[in-house]
């Protein structure tokens, strides 16, 4: 009898704390706002396949591009993330921003001036920090990645100072700091998403975009709607690879490490992707010259006149990013320096 009590008490046991450890699902949803081309697309892409062959198909992760997962709303990906609709997601600080508003320290207009910048931020204490705060929300971040610096297109005009911007109909993200960054500079902005801008473009509905080069302007052909692009560095825009809460507790050590390893190994490829040509080289430029594209790249003297114009933006979003943060920020930049 004890015996048998004793066999009981293992298998309930076994049943409550090891076999969740190994009740996989047979398919983990990937959330991807963008299709399948281009860096960001491709990255997901090729961590859902090492995944697999690393794991030996217990972790089988299926990507849903072109923002699948959330119907539309981009700015619900973290939402559902943390829900469990999608179980990972490569996603965008931007896109997350309106649910964990730290993430708009990436927002801050004419924050960052370069990548050694923003790397020394994500892979600095604020990083850190933040992928913490992420944790106490459900999510488990497991690696940065890169859209990029946003640059600005339109079919109008060359912005080369804030007053060329008066009255353009910009679309932005469906994140309130754009709309504050575009009315301080005298534009109109109007948020949709994604998958509505394109279509916008082609109709006309609206004259400029904000977006990263390599990563969306050049997959999405931008420059077949807009002529005109200006290079300002006014925000960067970092991807994390996300994994929802219960899914990370539910997968072995060894399995953690692979998933860890893996989106370092991947990011770092589409980080470099990213930033191809844009740095050091005119590569990219010179592409979208090819193109029939205008390309204007800001001086210094002229950035610093659109980053005066948006200094109240500046103040009021330090204040909702936390000023710890961005102190946090500030120290990790400074620490380049020295
Ligand atoms: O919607 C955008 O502009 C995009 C694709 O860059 C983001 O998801 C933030």
């Amino acid at each position: 009898m004890k015996n048998v009590l004793k066999g009981l008490i293992v298998t309930l046991f076994a049943l409550l704390f090891v076999m969740p450890a190994f009740a996989y699902k047979s398919e983990y949803k990937m959330s991807i706002v963008v299709g399948p081309k281009g860096p960001w697309g491709e990255a997901a892409t090729k961590f859902a396949n090492l995944v697999r062959a690393r794991t030996d198909g217990r972790i089988n992760i299926k990507p849903y591009f072109a923002g699948q997962l959330f119907a539309g709303k981009q700015t619900n990906e973290f939402l559902l993330l943390r829900r469990g609709v999608a179980d990972f997601a490569l996603g965008s600080t931007i896109n997350w921003s309106t649910v964990i508003k730290p993430l708009n320290l990436f927002s801050l207009p004419f924050f960052f001036k370069n990548y050694q910048e923003v790397d020394a931020v994500t892979g600095g204490r604020t990083g850190k920090k933040l992928f913490r705060i992420l944790s106490r929300k459900g999510v488990v971040g497991i690696g940065w990645g890169e859209n990029g610096f946003r640059a600005l297109t339109n079919s109008k005009r060359p912005i080369r100072v804030p007053s060329d911007l008066k009255d353009l109909k910009i679309r932005v993200v469906g994140s309130p700091i754009f709309i504050d960054i575009f009315r301080a500079l005298g534009a109109n902005p109007t948020s949709m998403n994604w998958s509505d801008a394109v279509p916008a473009f082609r109709q006309r509905v609206v004259d400029g975009e904000e977006n990263p080069i390599n990563v969306v302007i050049i997959p999405y052909k931008v420059y077949d709607f807009h002529r005109y692009i200006t290079v300002w560095h006014y925000l960067i825009d970092p991807l994390i690879l996300g994994v929802n809460k219960a899914d990370w507790q539910s997968f072995s050590k060894k399995d953690r490490r692979i998933l860890r390893r893996t989106a370092r190994e991947v990011l770092d490829w589409e980080k470099i992707r990213a930033r191809d040509g844009l740095e050091g080289s005119t590569k990219a430029l010179d592409f979208l010259k090819s193109k029939g594209m205008k390309v204007t790249v800001l001086t210094e003297s002229q950035r610093k006149l659109f980053k005066q114009k948006t200094a109240p933006v500046m103040a009021k979003w330090t204040k909702i990013v936390g000023k710890n943060i961005v102190k946090s920020a500030d120290k990790d930049i400074a620490r380049l320096e020295k």
